[in-house]
């Protein structure tokens, strides 16, 4: 049994380290404790899909009679109550809803921050019992008053304040930045209590691991075939050929990189020139977490905190991981030209 001393709450972390949030007077605490609020509330439902069967299509009932609500829909008003509720935030883009989310009401109208979320992220997965997560960027405002605008939330990733992500795993942790290097809190399920687990978490310096869906290699650009044969070749100087780890839902796959060191890669393709993941909610918060663990994180010619985004669900190529592995890639993709 750890004695209570050594252990450091999400809530004593923030505030041991308010200095260093210099115009949060509190405001970004709170914010934080409002989506760790929410993230325990989903993560008790995740564990429990299994058991009462509220999985599958919103409308059917579940076994207590009420409304079944698919995970992800669950998951996406769970948060917009939190963060409604905690009057932080006056605005919210989510995966799960086409326009913006203003809250004009007296009291979050007024809150400094808005949030841009992936609710639920690989929720297809939960079905096959696979980790999946929640991952959330958070801005300062930009307009003036009233309910949030679609102008605070389209900023680039080079303006966060902070971005992390839940991961719904063998335990439920919460891993972010507020640009002062990367934590992450365990999740005590006993007396739900999000407790430092992982201080400073920073990428190995070479990593082993690629992660990617082969089944679309016909479909990549020859920069992206060139660096998977790379990873391929047998050279035990550099640790290759690498191992090949792809589970499917981006947080789980790189929560693992993160942890044992590998690069994540979801392209662009002759399909889909942009690639699948979303640039507001999936590829700035990871390249937000990337870069303050030492990594990196590009769309394979620039870094993704510098994109400028035009509409809120735009997409982009993501390729993120320790910063050797990163700049290996960029080099394969100039040399073939970037096609
Ligand atoms: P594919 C899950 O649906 C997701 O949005 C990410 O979590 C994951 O990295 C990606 O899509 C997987 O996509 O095309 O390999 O199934």
């Amino acid at each position: 049994m750890v004695q209570r001393s050594k252990i450091t709450t999400l809530t004593e972390f923030i505030i041991q380290r308010q200095s260093e949030y210099p115009h949060a007077k509190g405001a970004l605490t709170r914010l934080l404790n409002d989506i760790a609020t929410a993230a325990k509330i989903v993560n008790r439902e995740i564990n429990a899909a299994g058991l009462v069967d509220i999985l599958g299509t919103a409308g059917r009932e579940n076994v207590q009679g009420e409304t079944q609500k698919k995970l992800d829909v669950f998951a996406n008003e769970t948060f917009i109550t939190a963060l409604k509720g905690g009057g932080e935030c006056c605005a919210i883009a989510s995966e799960e809803n086409e326009r913006v989310i203003n809250f004009s009401n007296e009291f979050s109208s007024l809150g400094k921050y808005v949030v841009a979320m992936d609710p639920l992220d690989g929720s297809s997965n939960i079905e096959s019992n696979v980790s999946i997560g929640t991952i959330f960027s958070i801005y300062r405002r930009v307009s003036e008053a009233g309910g949030g605008t679609q102008e605070d939330l389209l900023q680039a990733g080079l303006n966060l304040t902070a971005a992390g992500y839940v991961i719904y795993g063998s335990s439920t942790m919460l891993v972010f930045t507020t640009g002062k290097g990367v934590n992450g809190f365990t999740l005590d399920p006993s007396v739900g209590i999000f407790c430092l687990s992982h201080p400073d978490m920073r990428f190995p310096e070479e990593g082993k691991i690629y992660s990617i869906n082969e089944g679309n290699y016909i479909y990549f650009p020859q920069g992206v075939k060139r660096y998977i044969k790379y990873c391929q070749e047998n050279d035990p100087e550099t640790f290759r050929p690498y191992t090949s780890r792809y589970i499917g839902s981006l947080v789980a796959d790189f929560h693992r990189n993160l942890i044992r060191g590998g690069i994540f890669l979801y392209p662009g393709t002759t399909k889909q020139p942009q690639g699948k993941l979303r640039l507001l909610y999936e590829c700035a918060p990871i390249a937000f977490i990337a870069e303050q663990a030492g990594g990196k994180a590009s769309d394979g010619h620039k870094r993704i905190m510098e994109i400028e985004p035009e509409t809120l669900h735009q997409r982009s190529p993501l390729f993120t991981g320790p910063r050797a592995m990163v700049d290996k890639l960029e080099s394969f993709m100039k040399q073939c030209g970037n096609k």
